[in-house]
């Protein structure tokens, strides 16, 4: 809580997180992070928005602004003298920053997500998931903190150590003051942000929006993650979903550079996450760029969508699309 004789909205981030006695390496990591969006900051609002004429792993083509994002954060993690391993969305394979594991920590980012929404002026943001340690490859429960900074009409810094969920505010000298302490997300929503496309989702998930459209539940979609999640997270309530596909049984999202961080962090804040069958902190990563469907948000509004998938799509997700397929032939 805010010392005394300051009011709350007067704690600045580094502040906060000794209060709230974070180790000092880890306070120091996410402290450094903050410090690199301010660079990334400037590279959006001044930056080219120009192809930067490489690929990352997906086979997406890096936007400048990627490729700037990435090197800004992997640079400052590099120097930051607490990082054992760290691993970006941009990059094919882990990147070892120091051998030594004990009282380090080794960090998965995502460096800009939505960037190709900047050139439609649309909010983006950079995801950060810190465990302890060098193991980069391990279910999300085991994360010690996430983060996400969001690049909007405000700069805002989102964080938790596992005590709660903190809303920060970039003011006009840059540094994070804090705006919001332990925020809530209440069991069911009354906006749903329904990714990927609608003709391909399988009966179980058509007929949980369905359910949701009948409560009278808005549909709030930026194509954006982080603003996505920040909307449910601030509005207190509603569900983000990017589902299992019929063609792509895994989804769109990454588990351990997106949703990892976002689970954490809405866990935290008293929602849910799952793959419309397991918790997302609980999947082990087969490979360090798996993705997963989520529905993530609202507690209540969570567990009906598991609900639906259970009743109408049954099995694995990839059972289900051989199922429509051959559903499709027969017809
Ligand atoms: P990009 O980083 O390639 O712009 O993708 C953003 C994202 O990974 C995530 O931020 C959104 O929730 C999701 O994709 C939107 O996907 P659709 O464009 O298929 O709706």
């Amino acid at each position: 809580m805010a010392e005394p004789g300051k009011t709350k909205f007067q704690v600045d981030l580094r502040r906060h997180l000794r209060e709230n006695e974070v180790d000092d390496n880890l306070t120091h990591l996410i402290c450094e992070i903050a410090e690199a969006s301010k660079y990334i900051i400037n590279s959006i609002r001044t930056g080219d928005l120009g192809v930067a004429g490489t690929s990352n792993l997906y086979g997406e083509q890096q936007l400048a602004l990627d490729v700037l994002a990435d090197r800004i954060l992997r640079k400052r993690l590099d120097h930051s003298r607490v990082v054992a391993n760290i691993m970006s969305e941009e990059m094919d394979e882990i990147i070892p920053i120091s051998p030594d594991c004990e009282g380090k920590y080794s960090v998965a980012f995502d460096p800009l997500d939505g960037s190709s929404l900047v050139d439609v002026n649309l909010a983006v943001g950079t995801i950060v998931s810190i465990s302890a340690g060098c193991d980069l490859l391990q279910a999300g429960r085991h994360q010690v903190a996430a983060m996400y900074i969001l690049y909007g009409p405000r700069t805002t810094l989102v964080y938790s150590t596992g005590d709660g969920v903190h809303e920060f505010g970039m003011n006009n000298l840059m540094e994070y003051t804090l705006l919001r302490e332990d925020i809530r997300i209440e069991p069911k929503g009354n906006l749903y942000s329904p990714g990927g496309q609608r003709n391909l989702y399988t009966p179980g998930v058509e007929a949980f929006v369905s359910s949701l459209e009948d409560r009278g539940v808005k549909l709030r979609y930026s194509g954006g993650f982080v603003p996505d999640i920040n909307q449910v997270l601030l509005k207190g309530r509603g569900i983000f979903f990017y589902p299992h596909l019929n063609g792509s049984p895994k989804g769109k999202l990454r588990l351990l550079f997106e949703l990892n961080p976002m689970a954490f962090l809405v866990e935290q804040a008293g929602g849910a996450a799952s793959d419309g069958r397991t918790r997302i902190l609980d999947l082990e990563p087969d490979h360090i760029h798996g993705r997963s469907p989520v529905f993530i948000g609202s507690k209540e509004d969570v567990a009906l969508a598991e609900e639906y998938i259970r009743k109408l799509d049954g099995v694995e997700p990839s059972i289900v699309e051989k199922k429509s397929k051959k559903q499709a032939s027969s017809s």
